[in-house]
């Protein structure tokens, strides 16, 4: 796989293909960042682009890791003084899921946020963007329907993170996409350059495969599972014998949820994934690539229980370091 290949892997959306090509035609040294609101614990939407930055510490990027007190704060998920005790916590469960200490930078949005010159190009942000462009950009982020001012400064203080942190490339889920779209129209605006941003996947909701998984509405998966939730849930997921969202072609998507897991959670982290089957089933399956398990699962040599079953003990895998670091 070359450095591109391997950067873009599971990425749902490059912004731009050629700025990233750039970056890919020389990796190292290089930076890229995500940003977290601290709140609850580490669940499967950190560990999804957590698994990017590990990939790009593959490929030779330095990552930065944002603990943005500041923008949750704004966007209402509590006192500050909850939110970076959360920040201490949720740093430490990030180096437990894997993020390398050593080529991992965490920065607190605090750190930098409040210093005046921060501030004052905040504000000639503010100058430059229409309310009703800084709801747009919010609209996937921001929870209950009236907005609140500080809800319209967040988007124009993720868009100058960018900048303040020094960064050459922007990881995050699609649901940021909008903001990364402000960020391109706002940092030329204050002679700042324009940075690449890269959205890995959003995964669909465990029970129904429509929409999306989200803690706050359907079934999520955490570190705070227990071996026995995680199977349960993972047993309970839907999970047709097939990757293509609408089969009958009606126009009523579904997307299989344990395959997205396998694809954007579990392949990018383990070499070879084996399903354990009593001989009269068959025996064992081994599987080194995502394609082959989809395409078993498709034709039914791998039947959709076997397949859930091997998945959570894969997820159980992944999470236990985390799992463990909670309970010591
Ligand atoms: N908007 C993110 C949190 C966030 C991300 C970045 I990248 C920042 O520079 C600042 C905040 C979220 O929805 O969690």
């Amino acid at each position: 796989m070359d450095a591109y290949e391997l950067i873009t892997r599971n990425a749902a959306e490059v912004v731009t293909e050629e700025e990233l090509r750039t970056l890919a035609d020389d990796p190292d040294g290089k930076r890229a960042y995500v940003g977290y609101e601290p709140s609850g614990v580490l669940h499967l939407g950190h560990m999804l682009t957590a698994t990017k930055l590990i990939e790009l510490q593959e490929a030779g990027f330095e990552v930065t890791v944002l603990l943005a007190d500041v923008h949750a704060y704004l966007n209402d998920k509590g006192s500050f003084e909850e939110i970076r005790e959360t920040a201490d916590r949720m740093q430490e469960q990030f180096i437990a899921y894997g993020l390398d200490e050593s080529q991992t930078e965490f920065v607190l949005g605090s750190e930098f946020q409040l210093d005046e010159e921060y501030t004052l190009d905040l504000h000639a942000a503010e100058l430059e963007t229409t309310l009703s462009r800084a709801k747009r950009a919010m609209a996937e982020i921001q929870r209950g329907d009236h907005a609140k001012v500080s809800q319209m400064v967040y988007p124009l203080m993720q868009a100058l993170d960018i900048e303040y942190l020094d960064v050459d490339l922007a990881v995050g889920g699609l649901d940021q996409r909008k903001v990364h779209m402000l960020a391109r129209e706002t940092l030329p605006e204050l002679d700042y350059e324009v940075r690449p941003a890269l959205h890995t996947p959003i995964i669909a909701d465990l029970d129904s495969g429509v929409g999306k998984m989200a803690s706050s509405s359907g079934v999520t998966i955490s570190m705070e599972d227990s071996e026995d939730e995680i199977e349960a849930k993972i047993n309970d997921a839907y999970c047709p014998p097939t990757a293509d969202p609408d089969p009958d072609g009606d126009g009523n998507e579904r997307e299989n949820p344990v395959l997205q897991l396998y694809q954007y959670h579990v392949f990018p982290r383990v070499e070879t994934v084996v399903v354990e089957r009593p001989e009269q089933y068959g025996g064992n399956l081994e599987y080194d690539d995502y394609e082959t398990l989809e395409a078993d699962l498709e034709s039914g040599d791998l039947h959709p229980m076997d397949a859930k079953s091997a998945l959570a003990a894969e997820l159980n895998a992944l999470i236990e370091p985390g799992r463990q670091q909670l309970n010591a």
